[in-house]
């Protein structure tokens, strides 16, 4: 009967992860992290496909009063929440890390928020770090926004001195303890949702990209694309080029001979650009192409977040058979030294990506 079903309704992804956990029972504690990741999906598709409707409570900013009269509360606000308790209540995770939180967030002594007061308990296997709601400056204008998720085992060998207190321990030293700063390399799965004409939830357990699209009749993400794979070559490339000229002087070389068809495949490339991460990355994956968010003179380590954003993308990228760089070195070998940090991000096409490494290497 189980079969029929699928044969009808095709794989769904809890199906997926029951498999996967059948096969695999040492990250079975994964699926129950996946089953409250695949609901807090659902709900914030509905949540930002219905945030524009009059009656909505969550139009607008943070602080504003609605037409009714009512408070509102901005969507990454309502976002985070909804992730966090979904995530809580799996009990297989100790600690959180998200775009929309100072600290990390201990999920079982949650009546505090700080840091220097978690303590992993046994059982709670998993750290998860997360933008919930990316891109939500174009929610407004009903462009593509999305959900950025990495997943790490909790780390053992990130201990410090039992006995730091809250006064004598530093910022990084309580971050540590949460456990949250770890290098991608150490990531054991990531995922992403985009919100746009459809749901998609792409995931790597790190063998391999699967894309799931929601079937909103159904209410269930289906598997539609296996073990995808980016092509190595492209004509694409994705980046804010307003700030072309305070790149480095590497990557101005290598955009302008991609515009003009002088670079290392002859191809002149088109630009395509949402300014929606996931959205930018999503069409990468499937078309090819370079997506960047490099670092400037002004802003010398670019704009994204290493830990919740570079990171889990790098490693859904390297996944797919494309390279993530900074320039100069592998974006999931970096390990943080603050939650918030940013990194400047080079990720697409094997071939691209390794023409940018080049010619930083021949600076
Ligand atoms: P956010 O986390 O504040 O939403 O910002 C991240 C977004 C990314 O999705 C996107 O790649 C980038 O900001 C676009 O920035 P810009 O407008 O500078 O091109
Ligand atoms: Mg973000």
């Amino acid at each position: 009967v189980f079969d029929e079903v699928c044969d009808t309704t095709g794989v769904t992804l809890t199906r997926f992860m029951n498999e996967v956990a059948m096969l695999n029972p040492e990250i079975r504690e994964l699926t129950t992290l996946f089953g409250a990741i695949d609901t807090a999906c659902k709900a914030m598709s509905n949540l930002v496909k219905r945030s524009q409707l009059p009656s909505s409570q969550t139009l607008g900013y943070q602080g504003e009063v609605n037409v009714q009269g009512e408070d509102q509360k901005k969507l990454d606000v309502i976002t985070n929440d909804l992730l966090k308790r979904a995530l809580r209540f799996t009990g297989r995770l100790g600690v959180l890390a998200s775009e929309e939180e100072d600290v990390p967030v201990d999920l079982i002594g949650s009546a505090t928020s700080d840091a220097r007061e978690i303590v992993i308990e046994e059982g709670e296997k998993y750290v998860a770090v997360f933008d919930p709601l990316d891109g939500s400056s174009n929610v407004d204008a009903g462009i593509p926004t999305g959900t950025i998720i990495g997943i790490y085992e909790h780390d053992d060998s990130c201990e410090i001195d039992p006995e730091c207190l809250a006064d004598d321990c530093t910022e990084q030293e309580a971050q540590c303890l949460a456990n949250t700063l770890q290098p991608g390399t150490n990531l054991v799965a990531a995922a992403y949702c985009l919100y746009s004409s459809s749901t998609f939830l792409a995931l790597t357990l790190g063998n391999g990209v699967y894309i799931f699209t929601l079937d909103e009749t159904l209410g269930e993400f289906v598997l539609s694309k296996p073990q995808v794979k980016i092509p190595e070559d492209c004509k694409i490339y994705s980046m804010n080029e307003a700030n072309l000229e305070k790149w480095d002087a590497p990557l101005q070389k290598v955009v302008k001979g991609w515009r003009e068809g002088t670079g290392k495949s002859g191809e002149r490339f088109s630009s395509r650009y949402i300014g929606s991460m996931v959205g930018d990355v999503h069409r990468t994956l499937l078309y090819g192409g370079v997506f960047g968010y490099p670092g400037d003179t002004k802003n010398p380590n670019g704009k994204l977040r290493l830990l919740y954003e570079g990171a889990p993308m790098s490693f859904i990228m390297e996944q797919a058979g494309g390279l993530s760089t900074t320039g100069k070195e592998r974006v999931m070998e970096i390990t943080p030294e603050y939650v918030h940090q940013r990194v400047p991000v080079l990720m697409g096409s094997k071939n691209a990506i390794q023409e940018v490494i080049d010619a930083y290497a021949a600076e």
